[in-house]
């Protein structure tokens, strides 16, 4: 009988959930993207009122340490005598999965993007821009103050609070300390109190620190809790008729196990993780930018998921499509999600046994993978180009072509040589300043083609 309601939870949430996502810098989203995420903000502002909700929780139960009552669970500032320390990491992740999964509902490919507050410390940061977050303030009565009321946290600060190892101490010194106090008190109003969930940068400041404590565990990996549900995520509390489930903390402790990955300057690595269609059916991954597929990541036989950049896709040894699976990489030229909806399937990808044969699975989708582990690793720079652009190989290869050509394919240079791992085109300086296709070919295989910037 449990399992059976085990089976229906999973069943209905599969129906409901959306939550994958990439999540990326602010400044990495395109203006769509962003007007997406806007509208998103008062939609869920104006239906339902999720934002209100979420901001009146965080504030009832902001904490009770001043009440001497030990038996009363809270959120923030936890002491060591208190049952549910140090919750703040933990629930603070699932609040951004809250926020998140709402916001699928409206567009499925949006993320929650993050602040970095570290490095993006002007108030006439695009971050604040009336097109963007700026807007917010006004509209909801927010009554910022930005850097009146506070400093932001050096990358120094950041450092320091990173190579913390107890994990008691790191959440402590990261929840009280300006890495995550700091863009709370410097945006000031709203975002300075309990009620700070009110104000849309809360959202776009927790993904950061939900990020910094992703790859503080990835080093670490030592975060605990001594609960196993949390306050809100404790299956007794609805919002908008919805009981929304139980969470064990330490059921959430990496990142992924909500479908959730970071990227950064323009990289995402996906590793570790097997796709379980517990959220959606496919799991769709959608980021503009170079997407690295990698050690065990994996699609199980009839599970589903859809791979999507507007830019690169390499699948290195370590990802595995089980026979039976679906697995989907698709290069998208536009970077709206509207045009991201056309998919088509592409087969169980057949591992290639070949060293130096890449297989394309579409376009610039790119497997390095070979029997003996062997992997051929490339590398062009640079990237914008003004007069050269040099290839490098991490092995010698047999013959080695390399040409540039334009974005309708008319071949421009070409160069080509023998028993090599490196091979450069010169004399490119006269070119129009654009964007071009670098091809590559090694042994004679699949031709790869990459776009490339000339300045
Ligand atoms: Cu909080």
């Amino acid at each position: 009988m449990a399992r059976l309601i085990t089976l229906l939870i999973l069943l209905i949430s599969s129906a409901s959930a959306h939550s994958q996502s990439i999540r990326k810098n602010y400044t990495e989203m395109t203006g769509y993207e962003k007007a997406v995420l806007v509208n998103g903000f008062f939609e869920l502002r104006n239906n339902g009122d999720l934002i209100n909700d979420l901001s009146q929780f965080h504030n009832d139960f902001f904490n009770f340490d001043n009440t001497f009552d030990p038996t009363r669970l809270d959120i923030h500032f936890n002491l060591p005598d208190e049952p549910e320390r140090d919750i703040f990491c933990a629930w603070h992740r699932r609040q951004m999965f809250e926020m998140e999964q709402a916001m699928q509902q409206i567009d499925p490919l949006i993320s929650l993007p993050f602040w970095n507050s570290t490095i993006d410390q002007s108030p006439a940061s695009p971050l604040w821009d009336e097109n963007f977050m700026g807007q917010f303030n006004a509209a909801w009565g927010l009554n910022r103050n930005l850097g009146a009321t506070g400093v932001l946290p050096s990358p120094q600060d950041l450092a320091n609070v990173q190579s913390i190892s107890d994990f008691l101490v790191y959440s402590n010194t990261l929840e009280r300390g300006v890495v995550h106090a700091g863009a709370h008190r410097w945006t000031g109003g709203v975002m300075s109190g309990p009620p700070s969930p009110r104000d849309p940068i809360f959202y776009l400041h927790h993904t950061f620190i939900d990020k910094v404590w992703q790859e503080w565990q990835e080093v670490n990996q030592t975060s605990s809790f001594i609960i196993t549900s949390m306050i809100r995520y404790d299956g007794t509390y609805s919002f908008n008729g919805q009981l929304l489930p139980l969470v064990n903390p330490n059921d959430i402790i990496d990142s992924r196990s909500l479908g959730v990955f970071y990227a950064d300057n323009q990289q995402v690595v996906m590793d570790n993780y097997t796709v379980s269609n517990t959220y959606k059916t496919p799991e769709t991954f959608f980021y503009q930018y170079n997407i690295e597929v990698c050690d065990n990541f994996v699609v199980p036989q009839e599970k589903e998921s859809k791979i999507i950049s507007a830019n690169r896709i390499v699948l290195k040894p370590g990802f595995h499509a089980a026979n039976g699976s679906k697995f989907h990489a698709r290069i998208d030229e536009e970077t709206t999600s509207a045009s991201s909806q056309q998919l088509f399937a592409t087969a169980p990808p057949a591992y290639n046994t070949k060293q130096f044969e890449l297989i394309d699975y579409q376009k610039n989708v790119y497997a390095d993978l070979s029997e003996k582990g062997e992997v051929l690793k490339y590398k062009f720079h640079p990237n914008p180009f003004v007069s050269n652009i040099e290839l490098n190989l991490t092995d010698n290869a047999e013959r080695i072509d390399l040409w540039i050509s334009d974005i309708r394919g008319i071949e421009l240079r070409r160069t080509s040589a023998g028993n090599t791992s490196q091979i450069a085109i010169s004399g490119l300086e006269n070119l129009a300043p654009g964007m071009y296709i670098i091809n590559i070919q090694v042994n004679g295989g699949r031709i790869i083609g990459e776009k490339i910037i000339k300045r």
